[in-house]
């Protein structure tokens, strides 16, 4: 077997940025929280976490850029909330938001998690922010941590 390349998660030296949505504000608070928390936590600093407010998860993939066009951040968090009931455009919102974020990151080349929740109720909306489904926002934090240091182990092996 040739070699296996693992990101660890953990964030020392790290600079993130966080792009978080005002639309739904009240699940995306506890998503940032649950992201902030889980960098602390894994060892990013407190000072080496900005954090951009988009209006909307539409919003979200061109603020994403403007940051990682900064080239500032080792990565980035991209948090928000779209609920089918609340719009008659969900699959539009929800579908830029996704597919933008994924373009923005190959793009630019820094990586970028989506802890942007597509649901069909606040409920499930809420399950997902800090109850009893977890916290996405937390989530998306450590599979961003891992994308950056996998990259690292896969450039050192250059
Ligand atoms: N934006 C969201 O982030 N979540 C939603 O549920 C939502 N709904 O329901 O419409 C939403 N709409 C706003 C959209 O993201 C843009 O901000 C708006 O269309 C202006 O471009």
């Amino acid at each position: 077997m040739g070699q296996k390349y693992e990101g660890v998660m953990s964030g020392g030296g790290l600079k993130i940025a966080i792009v978080a949505t005002r639309w739904n504000e009240f699940i995306v608070e506890r998503l940032t929280d649950g992201a902030t928390d889980a960098l602390r936590r894994h060892g990013v600093n407190d000072s080496a976490i900005d954090i951009a407010m988009a209006p909307g998860a539409y919003e979200v993939p061109f603020v994403a850029r403007k940051l990682a066009e900064t080239g500032r951040y080792h990565g980035i968090v991209a948090l928000g909330c779209v609920i089918r009931g609340a719009t008659p455009h969900f699959d539009y919102v929800a579908g830029e938001a996704a597919s933008g974020v994924a373009a923005t990151s190959r793009d630019t080349g820094v990586p970028i998690s989506f802890g942007v929740l597509t649901v069909d109720t606040i409920e499930q909306a809420i399950e997902r922010a800090g109850t009893k489904a977890g916290n996405k926002g937390a989530e998306a934090a450590l599979a961003l941590l891992e994308t950056i240091n996998l990259c690292r182990a896969i450039e050192e092996n250059e």
